[in-house]
């Protein structure tokens, strides 16, 4: 993955607030149909009231027969979003103080690729220098060894009190995952994420059942009813749901309110911006995944301070444009 395809969303209000949003497609291929589904399906809110609960519903309703999952479901959130921005900005506070919080210093991990042991070490150790005390990994290479010397190298590279997560990206089979995750019981994982096919939750159970480490899942969850799913079927032990796949704003306070209930912790997965905000209502939040996937064209990224994150104390939820690098970026044919 050497991009990262974004479509942006500015949502214009009467009143001259415009809020701010992004989704992340994931591959180039989908950017110009995702941003001309966006511009089609937002075309007709004009004129409508800053209502993102209602207009969310409103959405799904209207698409009902079609089905949301997917493209629709990642521009729906992205609208989501966006109006979240909106509504905090004309309130002129942050989003977690509209929605009844206060913003919390919360505990982020430097997240990385699958680099190979070298790079995985130097890594480390810039985001030990920056006094992370979590940091997230990519394995699942051709063989366990491989895992494990990774693994090892790179725990030998931090302080013994940093957090160290790993990432198989649904790289392994139920047999495979379950025989490479019992070898690492006794690596001190802080959790193994996505060991099987994120759709496989009956394989994500038996694999949760077999080991110590906890299994984390949930940036492939689809709303707040994939969430309810794969805890129901104790698929995970954790819960990271991805903003834009859960639903944006509206979709994430239906999974964060599943995860209290069930009082299982909850993370983020991309979107800390947002994230930020949402994590700080939490009364079991996590970590937050510190993975700036839209740094490149935001003129405030989020900054970490000795390892923890707190939202932007600006209205809405700190996304703003770096409009030079918009243009830069932009795609050709985008809309
Ligand atoms: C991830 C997914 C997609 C792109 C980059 C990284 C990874 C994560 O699964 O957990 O951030
Ligand atoms: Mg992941």
């Amino acid at each position: 993955m050497s991009a990262a395809p974004l479509v942006l969303f500015d949502v214009e209000t009467s009143s001259g607030v415009v809020g701010r949003s992004y989704i992340f497609t994931y591959t180039p291929v989908v950017l110009v149909a995702a941003a001309r589904l966006a511009s089609d399906v937002s075309a007709a809110l004009a004129g409508k009231s800053l209502a993102p609960v209602a207009i969310n519903q409103a959405l799904r309703r209207q698409f009902v027969l079609l089905g949301t999952t997917g493209l629709l479901d990642m521009v729906i959130a992205g609208i989501d979003m966006a109006l979240g921005d909106a509504s905090a900005k004309a309130a002129g506070l942050p989003l977690v103080a509209l929605l009844g919080g206060e913003p919390r210093e919360l505990q982020a991990y430097a997240s990385f690729g699958m680099d190979g042991q070298d790079h995985a070490v130097l890594a480390a150790q810039g985001a030990a220098e920056r006094h992370f005390q979590a940091i997230k990994i990519k394995i699942g290479y051709p063989t366990f060894a491989e895992d494990l010397a990774v693994i090892r190298a790179v725990r030998a590279a931090l302080p013994t009190e940093c957090a160290l997560m790993v990432d198989y990206n649904q790289a392994l089979s139920v047999t495979e995952a379950i025989r490479r995750c019992h070898a690492l019981d006794d690596e001190g994982l802080a959790w193994i994420e996505e060991p099987v096919r994120c759709d496989d939750l009956a394989g994500h159970a038996r694999v949760a059942e077999a080991i110590k480490t906890p299994v984390q899942l949930g940036e492939n969850a689809w709303g707040p009813q994939g969430i309810q799913e794969m805890l129901q079927k104790r698929a995970s032990d954790l819960a990271m749901p991805d903003l834009m796949k859960v639903g944006g704003v509206t979709g994430w306070q239906g999974a964060a309110a599943i995860c209290e209930a069930q009082r299982v912790l909850i993370s983020n997965h991309f979107y800390q911006e947002t994230s930020a905000h949402l994590l700080s209502l939490s009364p079991v939040a996590h970590y937050l995944e510190y993975f700036g996937i839209a740094d490149a064209v935001l003129r405030d990224p989020v900054v970490a301070v000795n390892g923890r994150v707190k939202p932007s104390g600006a209205p809405g939820c700190g996304i703003e444009w770096n409009e030079a690098a918009v243009e830069r970026f932009q795609a050709s044919g985008a809309a």
